[in-house]
């Protein structure tokens, strides 16, 4: 539970790049016990999503969103730490952006949420190529692969990265998110077999565990 008075308190500090700030916020709540989960989906999440809407309603400036984006890249870090406190269960992940998208910290994120449950996740990031992507896998021999897409006009390559590693690796699991399907595009990916749409981080958890 995330009190909406440290949220707002927060949310001006990470408007302001106060980031020192925005670290006492992050390290009040891990020693209150807040599950990673919570500072990830109500705290980084809930934040840059009202950042999105402010740069898009021009009440902020591209410079005020690029540093919210710096200051809560830099905070993931911080939580870091606890991670790794699970003990590793001997799957491994990689996580990757689709080509030509940007958005990486949800990505990120994805393979932090899988670190705590004791997964070893490989996260290769933002815009990755397509051929690169698949070389990856094939080095690290994942359990599943994991593909972000926040863009919808994106969703061309994001088929082509499933369609290319599905080429290379017929039976690996393939895990698809990221808000581009908050506005559509899940039909497009229940054509390809072993390929999940997973909405949240509530139902990954609920995946990998079950898995
Ligand atoms: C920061 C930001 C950027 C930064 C990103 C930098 C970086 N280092 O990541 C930069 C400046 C690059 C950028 C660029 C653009 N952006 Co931008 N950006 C944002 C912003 C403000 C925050 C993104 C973010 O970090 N969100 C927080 C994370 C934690 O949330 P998340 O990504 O949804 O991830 C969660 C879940 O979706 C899920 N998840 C994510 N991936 C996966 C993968 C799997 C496998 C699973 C299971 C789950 C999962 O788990 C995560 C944790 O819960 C958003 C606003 C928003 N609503 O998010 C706009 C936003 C995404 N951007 C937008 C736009 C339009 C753009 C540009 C086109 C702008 C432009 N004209 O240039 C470009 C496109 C660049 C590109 N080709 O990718 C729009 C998209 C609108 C749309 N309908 O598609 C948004 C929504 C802004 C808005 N309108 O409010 N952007």
């Amino acid at each position: 539970m995330i009190e909406e008075d440290l949220y707002q308190g927060y949310l001006k500090a990470l408007l302001a790049g106060r980031r020192s700030e925005c670290k006492d916020d992050v390290n009040h709540l891990l020693d209150k016990g807040a599950p990673l989960r919570d500072l990830y989906v109500k705290l980084f999440q809930r934040s840059m999503y009202e950042v999105g809407e402010l740069w898009e309603t021009n009440q902020i400036t591209v410079a005020n969103e690029h540093l919210a984006t710096s200051v809560t890249e830099s905070l993931l870090t911080v939580v870091y730490q606890d991670v790794f406190a699970t003990e590793r269960v001997g799957r491994k992940a990689v996580i990757s952006c689709a080509a030509n998208e940007f958005h990486q910290i949800g990505g990120k994120i994805v393979a932090d949420m899988l670190e705590v449950n004791g997964w070893d996740a490989h996260f290769v990031g933002a815009n990755t190529p397509v051929e690169d992507l698949v070389k990856h896998v094939g080095e690290v021999r994942p359990d599943m692969v994991g593909l972000s897409l926040s863009i919808l006009s994106n969703m061309d390559h994001l088929k082509r990265c499933i369609e290319a590693v599905r080429s290379e690796f017929p039976n690996m699991d393939l895990l698809v998110g990221g808000q581009a399907f908050r506005w559509g595009g899940i039909d497009t990916i229940k054509q390809y077999s072993g390929t999940l749409v997973i909405a949240s981080l509530d139902d990954l958890e609920k995946m990998i565990k079950e898995s």
